[in-house]
């Protein structure tokens, strides 16, 4: 890492309006550019497409906790660990739109509603649509993380007011079936080509800290830059180690490769939000910053994720005021 690396350019398509692909040897040069030149690259494009100085908040709600028959390796919902994690009915409409209005109130523009299923039943879906639309009628952008969607569930939840649909693909393709053997990297692919389809945008990233290698983290950003759009909103997750889960044990990512993953998403997703998601109550506030300047514009606000914790929502406008950062929905800020 220390060597001088030369930067090639990623295979630009003669024509404009063909996308720029990304292979993800393309990704693993980036991610090896010393640490300054690569902040840097992240930075200036960054301030092409964004204020540098705005932070977007998403408030997280989970809906529908716990019980959730898939193995993903590192989550605290999945049925077959033990983690102390009950399951849960699905959350009643009047609670669901009382924590949006109190997200609101905090200062937050987008409430994500999570369930911890496979695939939502039809009768589910209905009582979800009916969240959205509630939601939606406070001034919120909607968002909904319900696992895969069969053929028309994503138009019904269009129907209903729904702006993002959340759907990672976690990790490289090659480093999926370590994680995961439930369901395959094509049906999450499949997933996100309905969204798409049903004219939902897409929010879709992944979870650096699986134990997976700096090669897989640039396929995995390979794939995410190489949807076509790309996604709309990038959740980059630092793995909350879960007591009882199979990565409980997992260690620690070096928190600069963490930075970098968040760069290289900057420079191969340009327009899209990059949000600094899950780990954030384990980073100190020098390492947020760092974040931030690696083009990191988003995170998840509020005391907690879906069953972990996040920062206080107070810690964090203290953190946003020190760095003379506005959020948008600032008015909210010294509520
Ligand atoms: N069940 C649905 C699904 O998997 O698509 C929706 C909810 S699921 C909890 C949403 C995402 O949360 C996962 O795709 C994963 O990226 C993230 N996640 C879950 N547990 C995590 C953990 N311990 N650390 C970091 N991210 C986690
Ligand atoms: C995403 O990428 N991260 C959020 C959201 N999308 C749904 C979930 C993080 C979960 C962290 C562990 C937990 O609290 O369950
Ligand atoms: Fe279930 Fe989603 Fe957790 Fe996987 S990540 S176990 S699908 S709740």
């Amino acid at each position: 890492m220390n060597q001088p690396v030369t930067f090639h350019a990623p295979r630009r398509a003669t024509m404009p309006a063909v996308p720029v692909r990304w292979t993800a040897t393309d990704v693993l040069e980036l991610f090896e550019l010393p640490f300054a030149d690569l902040l840097f690259r992240a930075q200036t494009v960054h301030r092409e497409h964004f204020d540098a100085n705005a932070i977007q908040l998403s408030t997280l709600l989970s809906i529908k906790t716990g019980g959730c028959p898939e193995d993903c390796a590192y989550c605290p919902q999945a049925a077959q660990y033990d983690t102390g994690v009950d399951a849960e009915a699905l959350m009643p409409l009047a609670e669901v739109l009382e924590a949006a209005a109190a997200a609101r109130a905090a200062g937050a523009t987008r409430f994500c509603m999570g369930a911890a299923w496979r695939s939502p039943k039809p009768r589910h879906l209905a009582k979800v649509a009916e969240m959205v639309k509630g939601v939606k009628a406070l001034g919120l952008e909607t968002c909904v993380t319900l696992g895969m969607l069969a053929p028309g569930q994503a138009e019904e939840l269009k129907d209903a007011g729904l702006d993002y649909y959340n759907h990672n693909l976690d990790t490289s393709p090659e480093f999926y079936g370590s994680i995961i053997t439930t369901r395959v990297y094509e049906d999450r692919l499949e997933t996100l080509e309905r969204v798409r389809e049903a004219g939902v945008k897409v929010c879709c990233g992944g979870i650096v800290g699986l134990g997976e290698s700096q090669a897989d983290r640039a396929a995995l950003i390979a794939q995410l830059a190489n949807l076509s759009p790309a996604p709309e909103s990038v959740p980059i997750n630092e793995l909350v180690r879960v007591e009882g889960t199979p990565r409980a044990r997992q260690a620690a990512i070096d928190p600069f490769e963490f930075v970098r993953t968040i760069a290289v998403a900057r420079i191969t997703m340009p327009t899209s939000m990059v949000r600094l998601s899950a780990g954030r109550e384990r980073m100190d506030e020098a390492l947020q910053a760092l974040c931030f300047m690696a083009g990191a514009n988003s995170i998840f606000y509020g005391d907690r994720l879906l069953v972990t914790k996040n920062p206080q929502a107070v810690r964090d406008r203290a953190l946003l005021d020190r760095l003379g950062m506005r959020s948008e929905g600032a008015e909210a800020l010294g509520a």
